[in-house]
């Protein structure tokens, strides 16, 4: 079996199996195909130095070795805080609004995107596969193929990819696309991201797309296809019945004292459509008088890039439309909404997702979205909840058994929370059957079998993907 390489902006893993932390489900997913195939996982420590030295920290964790650096301040400016969190994540989540255009970001980009390149490079033999994640680091395999890297390389892109009249906005955009085509394999979460990808490279770039879904390109083929992400279908069910997630599931139900409970978690960001989440709540409480006192929301977000502007206003237009909707329907006895900013190890928010009668997953935009799969996946099968889920969630595809919304439509959520709330057990049950049935089917564990397999070549049986 071919050792992988797995490259990623960051590097998470558990200090030990079943360790508590606030891991999501990637790390997870990717401990797991690291453990069966042997691999390294390179990327940023999280750690700044002075100045870029190159040094690998290696270490063995819970079977699998990681190794990485350390990168300078400016470094995590440019590239972190900046190409990557300033420009290509608003983008990429269609919110050109948002998107800055510096130049200083690109330079930083390509710099740090270089130096993973210089650093991971003596890691990699000649038969590995290198499997690369996410829009932090979409021209390393070319910077790996100039190095004289000739491996089979992988990406996997997390997030949307958007529609091209949005994509031609950013300067150098046909750099960027063609560095991405020296992989061999382009995955997306859903068919929509892959179908604006090949909209780009044919319509913008004039390349030819063959039927069985490759790209071709300067004499080479690249297999270009959709890969859904799924969570640990078996770890979460298993950690749904621990102790901890019961006792965390009855310390919430004696919280909420018989009142029916809507959950959400999601990292503090503009895309996870809090702001209008709450408003809709807002809108509820304010439409159904005779339910205020009767629904608590609890919504967990722990922050995330704090050091980027729009993620702290984020913040403080949250806390104040917490104020302003907790002052106009709260009593004595009584708060509609709890607004949490902190982490929880999985296991307890495993207990908190059977607690809620309502999981509410309303993104404006998301690539996949793993939190829907999670709630589903922590129900009790014999008396379900409902997941109330945005139409525009990569995971809509997938669940459309779920109460699907529009989330910029105060009126519309506030409508299905009504209908959740009604919703006979028959219903639920039958809703849930079918959500589960997806939910196990495509975990992460085909997600990881499907994606290593085209790497591998074998996609189409005869292994012609992206052979030189
Ligand atoms: P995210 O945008 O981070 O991921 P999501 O898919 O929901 O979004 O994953 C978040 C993970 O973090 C979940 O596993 C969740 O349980 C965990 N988490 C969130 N809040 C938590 C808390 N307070 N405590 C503990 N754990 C918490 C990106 C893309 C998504 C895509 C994933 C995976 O934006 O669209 O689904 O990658 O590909």
């Amino acid at each position: 079996m071919s050792r992988l390489i797995v490259v990623s902006n960051r590097v998470s893993v558990p200090k030990a199996a079943g360790a508590a932390g606030a891991q999501g489900g990637l790390a997870v997913a990717l401990n797991s195909a690291l453990r069966e195939h042997r691999g390294i996982w390179f990327g940023w420590s999280g750690q700044e130095t002075e100045e870029f030295t190159g040094h690998l920290n290696m270490q063995r964790i819970s079977d699998v070795t990681t190794a990485t650096i350390d990168l300078e301040t400016q470094d995590i400016d440019e590239y972190y805080n900046g190409y990557a969190n300033r420009t290509l994540w608003p983008l990429f989540h269609y919110r050109i609004d948002l998107t800055e255009y510096d130049r200083s970001f690109g330079e930083g980009y390509e710099r740090v995107n270089a130096r993973f390149a210089t650093s991971v490079l003596p890691l990699i033999e000649p038969d590995d596969l290198v499997w690369v994640h996410d829009y932090h680091l979409l021209p390393l395999g070319s910077m790996l193929r100039r190095k004289g890297i000739r491996n089979r390389m992988g990406l996997f892109l997390h997030t949307p990819w958007p529609p091209t009249r949005l994509l031609v906005s950013l300067p150098f955009h046909e750099r960027l696309v063609a560095s991405m085509l020296e992989y061999d394999v382009i995955g997306f979460q859903t068919q929509e991201w892959l179908e604006s990808f090949m909209h780009y490279v044919s319509k913008e770039m004039g390349l030819p797309i063959t039927d069985d879904g490759t790209v071709e390109y300067q004499g080479r083929k690249i297999l270009a296809k959709a890969f859904p992400i799924g969570v640990d279908y078996d770890e979460f069910v298993e950690g749904a019945r621990s102790a901890e997630a019961q006792e965390a599931y009855e310390r919430l139900k004696a919280s909420i004292r018989g009142r029916k409970l809507m959950i959400g978690v999601d990292r503090l960001d503009y895309s996870k459509g809090l702001g209008e989440r709450f408003e809709s709540f807002g809108r509820f409480l304010t439409d159904h008088p005779d339910q205020a006192g009767n629904v608590v929301l609890l919504q967990i977000a722990p922050p995330s890039r704090g050091d980027v502007a729009s993620y702290q206003q984020i913040r403080e237009d949250l806390e104040r439309k917490t104020g302003h909707i907790n002052g106009a329907h709260a009593d004595v006895a009584f708060v509609p909404i709890r607004y949490v900013n902190r982490g929880y190890p999985r296991s307890h928010l495993a207990g908190f997702y059977r607690a809620a009668d309502i999981g509410l997953v309303t993104p404006l935009r998301d690539g996949m979205n793993l939190v829907a799969k999670e709630y589903v996946a922590a129900q009790d099968p014999e008396d379900p909840g409902v997941l109330i889920l945005s139409q525009f969630a990569g995971a809509a595809q997938q669940l459309t058994e779920a109460l699907l919304v529009n989330p910029h439509s105060i009126e519309h959520v506030s409508e299905a929370i009504k209908r959740a709330l009604d919703m006979p057990l028959s219903e639920r049950k039958q809703r849930h059957a079918a959500l589960l049935a997806s939910v196990r089917d495509e975990d992460v564990l085909r997600w990881r079998e499907d994606f290593v397999t085209a790497l591998f070549g074998q996609i189409d049986g005869n292994g012609t993907n992206g052979d030189k």
